[in-house]
């Protein structure tokens, strides 16, 4: 066996340890590494009364799985004290924005305190693991209209509860690495997205959407809040691959991800109909706004207050040379593939 093929063989048996595998980017996560061919993936899932494991059932043979929560400080330790990951990818998190307003203490109990304790415990034991937290776009608050990319030396003022807990992991990851050396990764995501994406965000609410119509499983109109907002949208397969990349490099550092454009929802909702044959005309303000089928005068799009938020970011648009330079990662899926790709997988259903 030559050197490169021992050592690739090496790390091929190195285990990685995911947290929110069942959700979007760890299930994309796992089937990556499983392409790459690891072959220790280990996985934590939550106890739920009905499945949660859609997004991993076609690879649920080769994972190992464990019951834990990263509210439950014992059951991660004793996790991490099982199988003494070489990798920990940190995705579980109350991950909604607006849903973080109702569970604000749950909220950082998760996102916060959940990696506080991954870091203690592989602290504690001495362990020499490679860890990664999925920070994110929302950390920075209202810091742009557009014109300005943001980057990761950008001043950041969350303006939801769940940003500042996201805050306050990075912050905490940033001094466990200065502090105890530790190989500790954050990169800042914008907003990814895939047909494996959940039901409650935006882009897959308004794919569903259309897929139902189309289908005429739906005559009824789609309810939305902020039109306006615009967000740097990229695809959950190209960042995940950004993160593998940050965990292969000899000195850990935090990056931005994201594809360096903006759009708005209106937009998103523009091209997604247009893609089957349908074209919206906007009419009315704020509450009043309807989206109307140019072909058919029907109208599609409502606009319900009761999906606004307390407060929200009116625009997010990201830079990522560090990671383009530093790891030769780059975006390679554009705004309209990316949704032709969610609406194609959704059409099949
Ligand atoms: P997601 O689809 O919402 O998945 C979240 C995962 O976390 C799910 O597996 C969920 O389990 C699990 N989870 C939630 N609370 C938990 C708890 N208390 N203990 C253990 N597991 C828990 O999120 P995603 O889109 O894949 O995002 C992955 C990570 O990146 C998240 O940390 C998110 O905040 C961050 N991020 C995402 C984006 C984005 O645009 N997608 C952008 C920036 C940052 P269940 O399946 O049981 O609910
Ligand atoms: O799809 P969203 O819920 O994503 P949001 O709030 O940007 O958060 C996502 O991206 C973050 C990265 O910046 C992640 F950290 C976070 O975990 C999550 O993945 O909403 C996008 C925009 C918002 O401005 C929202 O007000 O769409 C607007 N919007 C309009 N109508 C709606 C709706 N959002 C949702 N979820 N549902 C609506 O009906």
């Amino acid at each position: 066996m030559s050197q490169s093929s021992e050592q690739s063989f090496g790390e091929l048996n190195k285990k990685w340890l995911i947290t929110g595998i069942t959700g979007q980017d760890g299930s994309i996560l796992a089937n990556y590494l499983l392409e790459l061919g690891y072959k220790y993936i280990y996985g934590v899932i939550r106890r739920c009364s009905t499945f949660n494991t859609k997004n991993i059932d076609s690879i649920f043979d080769k994972l190992t799985l464990f019951h834990g929560d990263l509210t439950d400080s014992y059951s991660i330790r004793k996790i991490i004290f099982d199988c003494k990951p070489d990798y920990i990818v940190n995705f579980a998190a109350q991950s909604h924005v607006k849903v973080s307003h109702c569970l604000e203490q749950y909220t950082f109990n998760t996102n916060t305190l959940g990696i506080l304790y991954i870091l203690q415990t592989v602290k504690d034991l001495g362990l020499s693991t490679k860890i990664y937290q999925a920070s994110t776009s929302e950390m920075y608050g209202n810091m742009t209209d557009g014109k300005l990319l943001l980057n990761e030396n950008t001043v950041m003022k969350p303006v939801s509860i769940y940003g500042i807990s996201k805050l306050a992991a990075q912050q905490i990851c940033d001094m466990y690495r200065d502090a105890y050396g530790m190989f500790i990764v954050s990169s800042i995501l914008f907003n990814h997205e895939s047909s494996k994406r959940g039901y409650t965000f935006v882009t897959q609410k308004i794919i569903k959407y259309i897929a139902n119509y189309v289908n005429k499983k739906t005559t009824k109109p789609l309810e939305l809040g902020n039109l306006n907002a615009k967000r740097d949208w990229g695809s959950a397969y190209d960042y995940v691959k950004s993160i593998y990349l940050m965990l292969q490099q000899e000195k850990p550092t935090n990056y931005v991800i994201a594809t360096g454009k903006t759009h708005s929802v209106k937009e998103f909702i523009e091209i997604a109909f247009n893609l089957v044959g349908i074209t919206i005309v906007w009419s009315g303000e704020k509450e009043d706004e309807i989206g109307t089928c140019k072909e058919t005068n029907k109208i599609l799009i409502k606009v319900n207050p009761k999906y606004y938020r307390d407060i929200d970011i009116d625009c997010l648009i990201g830079d990522s040379c560090k990671a383009q330079k530093e790891l030769n990662w780059s975006n390679s899926t554009s705004f309209n593939e990316l949704i032709q790709e969610m609406l194609a997988e959704a059409l099949k259903n």
